[in-house]
C-alpha cells in the first residue's frame, strides 16, 4: 500500500471510530433518559401511594356519612376523650438532656414567613377592629393551622378581648400568643422511658416523613445517656430501608435486628423483642414501612405489629409515635387522623420544621387530636431532634 493508501485507511479507521463513539454516546444518552423517566415514575407512584393513604376517606363509624372535612368531629371527639393510662407508670423516668440546638435560628423560615406577617397585622393597626380578626384568620389558615383550629383561636380571642375590655392592639397580640400556647398540649409530652425495664418505641408514619432519620437521632440520644439501645428494622419493603437504618445504627453505635427483604414486619418485631430480652435492652425502637397501599393494609400491618408487642410486653405501656412531615401542611393532619384510627398513638414527632415557612401543623395536630408533640426535627443531622417545649416554641416564633 502506498503512502496515500495508508493515509486513507487511517482516515477511514478514525472516522469509523468516531462513528462508534458517537453511537455509544447516543446510547448512553438514551439510557440516561430512560432511567430518569423510571425514577420520575417511581417518585410519582410513591407520591400517589401516600396520597391514597391520606385521601382515602371511609367513614365506617362516622355519622356524618359525607366527606369528612375539617369540621367533622366523628372520630376526633372519641379520641379527645381517650385517656392514656399514664398514671400507672412509675415515676422513675429517664430524662433526655438536650444538647442545645438553637430552635429560634432553625425556625427562621417560619419566622420570616408566617410569623412576621402576623406581627405586621398588629403593628399596622392603631385600634382593635374586625379587620384584625379577618386578616388573622386568613393568615392562620395560610399557615396550615387548619380551619377548625383557626376558628377556635379567633373565637376565643374575640371573646377574651371583649371580656377583658382590652383596648390596646398590642395587648390582643399578647393574648393571642398565650392562647396559642394553650393549644399545644404539654401534658405527657416527654417520652416515657423508665429505668430497669425494656422500653418500646414504635415509630409509624407514611413514607418519606423522616421515621428512619428520627429513629437514628433518638437512638443516639439514649445511647449518650448510657442506655442499651436496640433498633428493629420493621420496614422490610425495600432492602435500602434496612440499609439506611443499619447506617444510623452504626452512627449511633447501637445494635440492630433485621429481617430479610420482604420478610413479615411482625416477625422482625418479634425477633427484635426477643433479642431485647436476651441482651436486656433499655430502649427498643422499631421502624415501620410507610409504603402501604391503603388504609386496610395499614390497619392489618399495624394490628399485627401491635399484637406482637402486646404478646411480648403484656399490658405494659409502650410509646407509639407518629412522625409527621412539617412541610406537608394539612395533609399531615389527615395522616394523623388516619393513623390515630388504627393505632393507639401516644404522641407525635413533627420533622423538617427547619424547612418550612408554615409551622401551623404543630398547632392543628396537637389541638385536634389532643395528643402531645414529643419531639420536633430541625435538620438532618444526628443532633437535630429536640424535645418539644410549647413555651420555647411559641417564644421562638413570636419573638424576633
Ligand atoms: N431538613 C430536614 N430533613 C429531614 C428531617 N428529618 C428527616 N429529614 C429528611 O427527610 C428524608 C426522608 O427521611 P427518612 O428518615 O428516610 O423517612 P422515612 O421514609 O419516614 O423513614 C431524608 O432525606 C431525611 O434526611 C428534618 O428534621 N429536617
Ligand atoms: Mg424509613
Amino acid at each position: 500500500m502506498g503512502i496515500f493508501g495508508k493515509f486513507f485507511k487511517k482516515k477511514n479507521n478514525i472516522e469509523e471510530e468516531n462513528k462508534i463513539q458517537e453511537e455509544l454516546k447516543q446510547k448512553e444518552n438514551i439510557k440516561e433518559e430512560i432511567s430518569k423517566k423510571i425514577e420520575e415514575q417511581e417518585v410519582k407512584i410513591l407520591e400517589d401511594e401516600n396520597k391514597d393513604l391520606t385521601e382515602e376517606k371511609k367513614h365506617d363509624d362516622c355519622n356524618c356519612k359525607s366527606d369528612c372535612g375539617e369540621n367533622c368531629a366523628c372520630k376526633n371527639s372519641e379520641v379527645q376523650k381517650e385517656n392514656l393510662n399514664y398514671n400507672s407508670l412509675k415515676e422513675n423516668k429517664i430524662e433526655v438532656k438536650e444538647e442545645k440546638v438553637n430552635i429560634s435560628e432553625r425556625l427562621t423560615k417560619s419566622k420570616e414567613g408566617f410569623f412576621s406577617k402576623l406581627k405586621n397585622i398588629f403593628t399596622s393597626k392603631s385600634k382593635i377592629s374586625d379587620d384584625i380578626y379577618e386578616e388573622l384568620e386568613d393568615l392562620l389558615i395560610q399557615s396550615d393551622i387548619g380551619l377548625k383550629t383557626t376558628t377556635k383561636i379567633i373565637n376565643e380571642l374575640e371573646k377574651k378581648v371583649k371580656k377583658e375590655k382590652v383596648s390596646e392592639v398590642e395587648e390582643v397580640y399578647n393574648i393571642l400568643k398565650k392562647q396559642m400556647e394553650t393549644f399545644l398540649i404539654s401534658e405527657n409530652n416527654k417520652l416515657f422511658i423508665e429505668e430497669d425495664k425494656t422500653n418500646i418505641i414504635l415509630v409509624v408514619g407514611v413514607n418519606g416523613v423522616g421515621k428512619t432519620t428520627t429513629i437514628g437521632k433518638l437512638a443516639a440520644k439514649y445511647k449518650k445517656l448510657g442506655k442499651k439501645v436496640l433498633l428493629g428494622a420493621g420496614d422490610t419493603f425495600r432492602a435500602a430501608a434496612v440499609e439506611q437504618l443499619e447506617e444510623w445504627a452504626k452512627r449511633a453505635d447501637v445494635e440492630i435486628v433485621k429481617g430479610k427483604e420482604n420478610a413479615d414486619p411482625a416477625s422482625v418485631v418479634y425477633d427484635t423483642l426477643s433479642k431485647a430480652e436476651e441482651i436486656k435492652a433499655d430502649v427498643v425502637i422499631i421502624d415501620t414501612a410507610g409504603r402501604l397501599h391503603n388504609k386496610a393494609n395499614l390497619m392489618r400491618e399495624l394490628e399485627k405489629i401491635n399484637n406482637i408487642i402486646k404478646k411480648k410486653n403484656g399490658d405494659n405501656f409502650y410509646e407509639s409515635l407518629l412522625v409527621i412531615d412539617g412541610t406537608t401542611g394539612q395533609n399531615g393532619l389527615n395522616q394523623a387522623k388516619e393513623f390515630n384510627e388504627v393505632t393507639n398513638l401516644t404522641g407525635f414527632i413533627v420533622t423538617k420544621l427547619d424547612g418550612t415557612a408554615k409551622g401551623g401543623i404543630v398547632f392543628s395536630v396537637s389541638e385536634e387530636l389532643k395528643k402531645p408533640i414529643k419531639f420536633i426535627g430541625l435538620g438532618e443531622k444526628i443532633e437535630d431532634l429536640v424535645e418539644f417545649d410549647a413555651k420555647e416554641f411559641i417564644k421562638a416564633i413570636f419573638e424576633n
